[in-house]
């Protein structure tokens, strides 16, 4: 990371109905899972969102009306760019674990699943973004190895009330060729590693490094009105529809 502010876009999902049990009394708000991501362009393939089980979220609500679902460190940076009716000041309406919120129903921008929903990631940072991560597995190998996890351990799945219908439906997409790596090159990478599961670390973060860069300067759209066109070119364009449709919103840390 470089001096100054990063620019993350947040991408708004959308919880519907029927609501966990802690949210019930919230039945009248607009509440979102906001994700921090620095890949805009590949929200076409989202199948799920993470939330860490054993850490603190909390629901505030916005200046707009709109309930966001985010760490209150993320909250506070909020609330010092605009999102609240007073500077600094958080209207926090929940306090909630992620255990709390695992298995919401989701209606995610861009991506061709219907509902998505909010899945058990264990290596998630407090101190990074929202602490709800947008999983897009075709492109990003933690999502890959974190759905992969969870897809062939059963009793990953049931120690987190994750149902089979949640995970099982939802594969990877393709969204982007990425020459050498193909159109799932976060599954390629992930195959060349040998990597075993979300904390095999070392690999992943050489993962991350192989198809990065590459992605961005070689990567080409499969998908969506800019099929055919360079990542370069389209990322900010991709990032602004999602703001000018209220889908996203752009946040600094
Ligand atoms: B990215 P940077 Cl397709 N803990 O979005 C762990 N990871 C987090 C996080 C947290 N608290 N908050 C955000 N992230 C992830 C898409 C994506 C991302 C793709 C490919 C690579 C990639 C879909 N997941 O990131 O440390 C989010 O995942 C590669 C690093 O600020 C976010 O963008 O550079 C990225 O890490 C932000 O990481």
């Amino acid at each position: 990371e470089g001096v100054g502010p990063q620019e993350y876009t947040l991408i708004k999902m959308k919880v519907l109905e029927p609501y966990p049990t802690i949210l019930c009394k919230l039945s009248k708000k607009q509440i979102y899972l906001v994700a921090a991501t620095l890949r805009p362009e590949t929200m076409y393939g989202q199948t799920n969102c993470w939330v860490r089980p054993d850490m603190k979220y909390v629901a505030v609500e916005l200046k707009n009306g709109d309930v966001f679902i985010c760490t209150q460190r993320a909250a506070r940076n909020m609330s010092y760019q605009g999102f609240t009716e007073a500077e600094g000041k958080l209207n926090i309406i929940l306090e909630l674990s992620g255990q709390d919120i695992l298995g919401c129903r989701l209606k995610a921008p861009m991506t061709k699943y219907a509902v998505i929903y909010s899945l058990p990631m264990l290596t998630i940072k407090e101190d990074k973004g929202t602490g709800v991560v947008t999983s897009v597995p075709s492109d990003s190998p933690d999502d890959y190895a974190a759905l992969v996890d969870l897809k062939k351990k059963q009793p990953f799945r049931e120690k987190y009330g994750i149902t089979d219908e949640m995970v099982l439906p939802f594969d990877p997409v393709p969204i982007i060729e990425v020459p050498k790596y193909g159109n799932l090159s976060a599954v390629a990478v992930y195959d060349e590693l040998k990597i075993q599961s979300q904390n095999d670390k070392e690999k992943l973060t050489q993962a991350k490094e192989m198809v990065y860069l590459k992605g961005f300067y070689d990567g080409v759209m499969l998908v969506g009105e800019f099929k055919g066109r360079k990542i370069m070119d389209v990322k900010k364009l991709l990032q602004k529809n999602l703001i000018t449709r209220q889908e996203a919103v752009i946040y600094y840390e």
